[in-house]
């Protein structure tokens, strides 16, 4: 990082380590922390995320901004901060140099993650779920800055899916049509974030992390810029009822046309509307998808640091 943008950037001194040395890292996002779960829940899930991907041999990178300074990486009482701070502004692409230029707080979406991992040299990174179209999106023009930067940015996203608050159909066509890998892990059908099976068959299937990295060795070496999308299905223990999970996203839906709920908002507005409706069994489920997500990344940067 020598870039007239490295001045805007504090990387932790662990990460920058493990990067000059070639070790596995995997970058975490902050919407999920500010915008995702409430707090307390919000604050354990990062934490946890952090030492599984320790546990999984790879070195944790939480992107976040705070106070106009980009954090790659940040220390436990940032992430305490970041965890409670009211005002926190979820930041995608487009609002990136603004909540630098202002010193505000920014809890980075996938897009925004995959933005400043990619500058810093990381090139895996775990979350709940990425960004998609949104149903409705016929009218709504309704479509997650997610989907355009994976289709430019060199990062591989492991996720559990897309959810089914999304039109998961229609975001799987528009990742078709941006030349975006989308790979179930150990499966044929794509999963759908709080249950394994979205009903669609992913396009691609790889059953071992080793060949992920493999995957996406070739495609980065043949300069195939772009990242890719690993759907890796919630672990059955920890996966809802599919009627209860749908009947509860319906519900929100209604909620969110009723009140004229619409952006950015939505996403997060749909996912409390959810958690009430279930009676907090779909942030349960949320977490352990995330745990999921982060143990298999710190496996896949793993295997890639081996070929590199
Ligand atoms: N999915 C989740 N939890 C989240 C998000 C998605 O299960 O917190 C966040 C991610 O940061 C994602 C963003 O990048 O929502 C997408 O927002 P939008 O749909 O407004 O692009
Ligand atoms: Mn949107």
């Amino acid at each position: 990082m020598s870039e007239s943008w490295d001045k805007y950037v504090d990387v932790l001194p662990e990460v920058q380590h493990a990067l000059n040395q070639g070790k596995a890292v995997v970058a975490l996002e902050s919407t999920i922390i500010s915008h995702g779960m409430p707090y307390p829940d919000n604050l354990d899930c990062a934490a946890n995320c952090e030492t599984i991907v320790r546990d999984h041999g790879a070195v944790p990178a939480t992107i976040a901004i705070l106070k106009g300074r980009v954090k790659i990486g940040v220390t436990r009482t940032e992430l305490e901060y970041l965890a409670q701070a009211k005002n926190v502004i979820k930041c995608s692409r487009r609002d990136l140099a603004a909540v630098l230029a202002l010193g505000q707080d920014g809890a980075t979406t996938v897009a925004a993650t995959m933005i400043l991992a990619n500058r810093a040299g990381i090139r895996f990174f775990a979350t709940g779920g990425v960004g998609g179209v949104h149903r409705g999106a016929e009218n709504s023009l309704d479509i997650s800055a997610d989907l355009t930067e994976l289709q430019t940015t060199d990062v591989c996203v492991i996720s559990a899916g897309v959810k089914s608050i999304l039109d998961i159909g229609r975001t799987l066509e528009y990742l078709e049509t941006l030349g975006v890998p989308v790979v179930a892990f150990g499966q044929d059908r794509f999963p759908a974030f709080y249950t394994p099976d979205s009903g669609f068959d992913a396009p691609l299937r790889i059953d071992t992390a080793a060949a992920v990295a493999r995957m996406l060795k070739v495609k980065w070496d043949f300069a195939l810029h772009g990242g890719a999308i690993i759907g890796n299905p919630i672990p059955r223990e920890y996966a809802m009822p599919p009627e209860r999970i749908n009947g509860a996203i319906e519900e929100a839906l209604c909620r969110a046309g009723a009140q004229k709920i619409t952006g950015k908002e939505i996403t997060p507005f749909l996912l409390d509307t959810v958690k009430q409706l279930t009676g907090g069994e779909s942030l349960e489920a949320n977490k352990h998808l995330v745990y999921g997500n982060a143990a298999l990344a710190a496996d896949i940067a793993a295997a890639f640091s081996v070929l590199e």
